[in-house]
């Protein structure tokens, strides 16, 4: 075996791979060997020696996970939304301030402000607030630029950001999030300039691998939103909504005509919603964030998700307006105090189900023989602890396409 291999021994696996039985898909004193940034084995530690040449790292009996992986942020923004917030405090609500030019509109005015160095800087330690609790892929939306020339910049600082942090980032065109200031009354036309300019040259320059749209009554229409969708597809990219967040538009069944990598929100989501999405088998993307922040009482139909076998995966929505949380831990406990999830639950929802919501299944999210070795060494009596217990940071290494950063 060539030198470049490396063995963690003596490991306790949260696999959450499938095909090993049982929550969390365990597997108790084993190891891991990898090679060339994936994972070339998993086999009992008594069968470990048999890998000659390999850099042995005892483990001493620590837990190992599959790197979590954060589906859903729109964590490049400039300014903040903290004087909102305290108008929200005080009884205005978010849709009201948005009609007013406040909202996402107000961010898109702090982000257009910025260079493209200058948004790298602020975004930068956001990314790395994740890095740090273990986050080894992670999505990024545009969607404050809201111009061909911001939401490009926006995705050039997104790419920037994988180049220089031991993170795989997913890019995805959110420039459908809100009508800008330049067309209202004319969304029609801006939408438009998105099916006819932004998602062509986006392709062209593989800027995005997927595009997002806010479809609700404060942004995009069902009608516009299937046009993006459409146009995506026609493009080769995939397609992923923010849908029945505020209220019930059935975007969901709209989307799930495109063959979405996710459905996300869903907090309005009604029974014919969460059958469309069993039936194409899109991931149901939970967002507990901007739930408790915008101090929401609807919440997304578990139970009814989970009999249909829809899977869900949990992320942060890291937003300044809505979910001002950088911290995917945090949005996991939240999936189980506030949702109802299991922990087991929550963590498939940031690792294997969360791979999936970025169309990377076969390549991320469990730990199996052939994917990529991005793993996590945690010093922990047992997985549940990840999901439970906030502030401490429990993570002794992390490996991110097998090499330790
Ligand atoms: N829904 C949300 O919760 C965020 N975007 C969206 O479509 C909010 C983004 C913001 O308020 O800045
Ligand atoms: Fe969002």
């Amino acid at each position: 075996m060539p030198s470049s291999a490396a063995i963690y021994a003596h490991a306790n696996l949260a696999t959450m791979a499938t095909e090993y039985a049982g929550p969390y898909g365990m597997l108790l004193d084993h190891s891991i060997v990898v090679q060339d940034g994936r994972i070339a084995a998993i086999v009992p530690s008594d069968a470990a020696h048999s890998f000659h040449g390999a850099v042995v790292h005892d483990v001493h009996g620590r837990w190992i996970t599959p790197g979590l992986i954060d589906c859903h942020t729109h964590l490049i923004f400039g300014g903040t939304r903290v004087k909102e917030w305290e108008m929200r405090l005080n009884g205005v609500s978010y849709t009201e301030i948005a009609k007013q030019g406040g909202g996402i509109l107000n961010t898109v005015r702090s982000t257009r402000a910025m260079s493209e160095e200058e948004l790298y800087r602020v975004s930068l330690p956001r990314a790395q607030a994740l890095t740090a609790e273990g986050v080894t892929c992670l999505e990024i939306k545009s969607g404050y630029g809201l111009t061909i020339d911001d939401e490009l910049k926006m995705l050039r600082v997104a790419r920037r950001l994988g180049e220089t942090l031991p993170v795989e980032i997913s890019r995805t065109l959110l420039a459908a999030h809100t009508v800008p200031p330049e067309y209202v009354g004319r969304a029609d036309e801006y939408v438009d300039l998105i099916v006819e300019q932004l998602i062509p040259i986006v392709a062209k320059e593989h800027l995005a691998e997927a595009v997002d749209v806010f479809c609700e009554k404060i942004a995009f229409s069902v009608p516009q939103s299937e046009r993006i969708w459409h146009a995506a597809r026609q493009h080769g990219l995939a397609v992923k909504g923010h849908v029945e967040q505020l209220s019930n538009l059935h975007g969901t069944a709209a989307l799930a005509k495109y063959q979405p990598w996710s459905a996300d929100h869903l907090e309005y989501l009604d029974d014919a919603g969460v059958e469309a999405l069993a039936q194409v088998g899109s991931v149901a993307v939970l967002l507990t964030g901007a739930y408790y922040f915008l101090r929401e009482h609807q919440k997304p139909p578990v139970e009814k998700l989970r009999a249909a076998q829809v899977p869900m995966a949990v992320a942060t929505d890291f937003n300044p307006g809505t979910s001002p949380f950088c911290s995917l831990r945090l949005a996991m406990n939240m999936a189980c105090v506030l949702f109802g999830l299991t922990p087991y639950e929550a963590l498939a929802g940031a690792t294997r189900f969360a791979a999936r919501a970025l169309g990377r299944a076969a390549t991320h999210g469990t730990l199996s023989v052939g994917k990529q070795a991005d793993l996590l060494i945690w010093d922990i009596d047992h997985p549940a602890e990840i999901v439970c217990s906030l502030g401490v940071n429990r993570i002794v290494s992390r490996i991110f396409r097998g090499i330790p950063s």
